[in-house]
């Protein structure tokens, strides 16, 4: 019993000097525990004398609740430093960027408007747009199509089966209503492109009921037949990114346009594919014109005043070419591989996707 000092000052020390809570339950069921030494010591009052037992007795019983509650204090101080580190560990960082997802596709539809859009942006247009339901006389009429023209015809209209205030309703079958609409509310100078979709009754392997069109318009005091090559030769060659493409204006007719003009571009054809940029062939992929004076006059726009030029072109057809998508009708088949395969990863950055969590 005279080491009760020596015990008490090295389990003491043991206590204090414990890392983590597991090394502090190891001390305590080494010096407390049943065969512990304190029990240990315990065990020899047995053979002790009265006086000697009572002692020691109570100088054990001290140096137990001394063990035990240091133990406590040192559990409670290890628990502190546990959920301090845990604090520090589980703190969110909020400006961690979340990690990148992938988010899907942009349809090749998609991809080519804007960039039609972002080509003729450059050059000053602005986009506008209308309802895909018209009345036929901005489809066809004001266009200078009238009722018992044949384009009626060629154009396969889907009709709407009721009128609306007295007005037949169709699915417009170009984007020109739109523009006519521009030319009654907008006093020139104009500068729009037309993005949007488009119906016609034909549907086979290179014909769907529904397909995309941009078509633009130029109105202003002298405008002419330059500045619609001039324009259209740049955009054919800023969407096909070649500088030395060969373009080619064809004389055409439109009951809108007076002269009209197809664009053709230069192209290679083997066995059936097309090389877009030399040899000696001529692919078609805009029609084109000047505003025919009586659309003007249709939409109140002096013809001696202004004049303007205006084109036309698919959308489905321009992918095609550019994207080697070789079937028009897997554009609207909504299915994912395709999309995975031939659809656009949009430009944003993974720090910018999503938002803070
Ligand atoms: C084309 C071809 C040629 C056209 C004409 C007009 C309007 F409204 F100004 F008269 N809009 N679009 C046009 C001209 C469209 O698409 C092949």
């Amino acid at each position: 019993m005279d080491n009760v000092e020596t015990l008490r000052s090295e389990i003491l020390d043991a206590v204090a000097g414990s890392s983590d809570l597991k090394a502090l339950e190891d001390i305590r069921i080494a010096e407390l525990g049943k065969k512990g030494r304190v029990s240990g010591l315990m065990k020899t009052l047995g053979k002790m004398e009265p006086e000697e037992r009572k002692a020691a007795g109570q100088a054990l019983n001290v140096l137990k609740s001394e063990i035990a509650s240091a133990i406590d204090g040192r559990k409670g101080a290890l628990e502190i430093e546990a959920l301090n580190a845990q604090l520090i560990n589980e703190r969110i960082d909020v400006s961690l960027p979340v990690r990148p997802e992938d988010q899907g596709r942009i349809h090749p539809i998609s991809q080519t408007i804007d960039e039609v859009v972002a080509i003729f942006g450059e050059m000053g247009f602005t986009v506008a747009e209308g309802p895909d339901i018209e009345e036929d006389w901005y489809n066809f009429s004001a266009l200078n199509i009238p009722p018992e023209h044949p384009a009626r015809q060629e154009h396969d209209t889907f009709y709407l089966p009721n009128e609306k205030e007295g007005h037949r309703m169709v699915l417009r079958t170009h984007t020109s209503p739109v523009q006519i609409r521009t030319m009654q509310n907008q006093k020139p100078p104009i500068r729009i492109i037309v993005p949007g979709r488009t119906y016609r009754c034909d549907y086979d392997a290179t014909h769907s009921p529904m397909f995309h069109q941009v078509e633009g318009l130029v109105i202003d005091k002298k405008t002419h037949m330059g500045h619609l090559k001039g324009c259209l030769i740049d955009f054919c060659r800023a969407f096909f990114d070649m500088d030395d493409l060969p373009v080619k204006f064809r004389p055409s007719y439109f009951p809108f346009t007076e002269p009209s003009a197809e664009v053709d571009i230069g192209c290679t054809r083997e066995g059936g594919e097309f090389k877009i940029g030399h040899g000696d062939d001529w692919l078609e992929i805009l029609g084109s014109g000047m505003v025919n004076p009586q659309v003007l006059v249709n939409c109140g726009i002096d013809p001696e005043e202004y004049q303007g030029f205006a084109f036309g072109m698919g959308i489905e057809r321009i992918a095609m070419l550019k994207y080697g998508i070789p079937d028009l009708r897997t554009f609207f088949e909504s299915d994912l591989r395709w999309l995975r395969h031939y659809g656009f990863q949009s430009l944003q950055t993974p720090s910018m996707v999503g938002g803070l969590d």
